[in-house]
């Protein structure tokens, strides 16, 4: 199977090699995915190979000028895809090919091996175009799904990636026959540090994106064979668990002084479904500023005496970020065993006048 310099011109048959790409499977619902690459063996080329057979797909589009000075950019109002390419399934590291898994990059926490991601070298059209090249896993949106937060979590820092350069990751949707996208959600990936660093992305599941294809993944744009790279690992696709909260458990209304400089108590409740005990303290934010709890030791107690211990966290209000007018925040963290939470409660600011 050929996979370089297989372009297809036009729109047309943009929406024709879409089609291939995105069909929507019938079956599954979304799932968890992780991986760390640790299993996986560099410079094996082209399909098959470790990222291919883990399902990593690939697809190129060539803009006209270069979309990331674009206001709107990831969706450039100045540039127009010139060609697109693909769907094919992702080589691993060889010449021409878009990405790789790589030695020698990785942290105390990324281990031995990690991703390379860059853009596509082997298209000539660098010589006039912005070439763009994503790598993706996808997955299709059931009725199911809908209501569900996924949150698509990843460590990465900058490789050579050099002028006129752009990179992101991110999540997207596809409708199913006009295969418009209807939902996106990036992290710009084109000033990181040199650094580790762990990142977030979160995509609520709206009754509108049933039936819609689920990308997630890392893009990289260059031209003029300009260098892309962003190194990237430990990824995680996982469902977020809505969570009770209750900011204030003596409040009703929960007024907040955003000017105050004491504390605001925030509760996880327990409930059938769920042990706030399981919650991890040391991982809890809150508030628009993701404030960490002020108190070395959470509380555990039964806040809303239904007969089940309950998680309690203090927060100084001024690390929370909470100002006048906001009407709610909300609570994340994770479980002990790793699994992402969220809770949102109302506010009712006070004393701002
Ligand atoms: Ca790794
Ligand atoms: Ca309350
Ligand atoms: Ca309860
Ligand atoms: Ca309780």
């Amino acid at each position: 199977m050929l996979h370089k310099n297989y372009y297809i011109t036009g729109l047309t048959a943009l929406v024709v090699s879409a089609a291939i790409a995105f069909a929507p499977s019938s079956s599954a619902a979304l799932t968890t995915y992780s991986q760390d690459f640790e299993a996986m063996t560099p410079l094996q080329g082209w399909p098959p190979n470790d990222l291919s057979d883990d399902g990593w797909k690939i697809f190129g589009f060539a803009w006209d000028a270069d979309p990331y000075t674009d206001p709107t950019y990831p969706n450039p109002s100045s540039a127009n895809i010139v060609f697109s390419y693909g769907p094919f399934d992702a080589a691993n590291g060889a010449p021409g090919s878009i990405q790789g898994v790589a030695t020698g990059e990785g942290g105390p926490d990324q281990g031995n091996v990690v991703l390379n991601k860059f853009s596509d070298y082997n298209n000539t059209a660098q010589d006039t175009l912005y070439i763009q090249a994503d790598t993706y896993q996808t997955q299709t949106i059931t009725a199911g799904d809908v209501g569900s937060l996924w949150r698509f979590t990843y460590d990465a820092k900058i490789g050579n990636l050099e002028a006129d350069s752009s990179a992101f990751a991110y999540i997207q949707t596809i409708a199913p026959i006009t295969f418009f996208q209807t939902a996106l959600v990036l992290n710009d990936s084109t000033n990181l540090p040199d650094t580790w660093g762990t990142y977030t992305l979160d995509l609520f599941i709206s009754p509108f994106l049933e039936g819609n294809s689920l990308l997630f993944g890392f893009s990289a744009t260059s031209t003029n064979y300009n260098g892309s790279a962003v190194f990237y690992d430990n990824l995680s696709f996982v469902k977020v668990f809505f969570v009770t909260i209750d900011i204030k458990p003596d409040s009703q209304t929960n007024n907040i002084n955003p000017g105050s400089k004491g504390v605001i108590a925030v509760s996880v409740l327990t409930s059938e479904d769920f042990d706030a005990l399981q919650v991890d303290p040391d991982t809890v934010l809150f508030g628009p500023a993701y404030a960490e709890k002020a108190h070395t030791q959470a509380h555990v107690e039964d806040v809303d005496n239904d007969g089940d211990m309950d998680l309690q966290l203090h927060f100084k209000t001024q690390e929370t970020g909470i100002q006048c007018g906001d009407t709610e925040a909300t609570l994340t963290g994770n479980t002990w065993g790793g699994t992402p939470i969220i809770g949102i409660d109302s506010v009712n600011t006070v004393g701002c006048e």
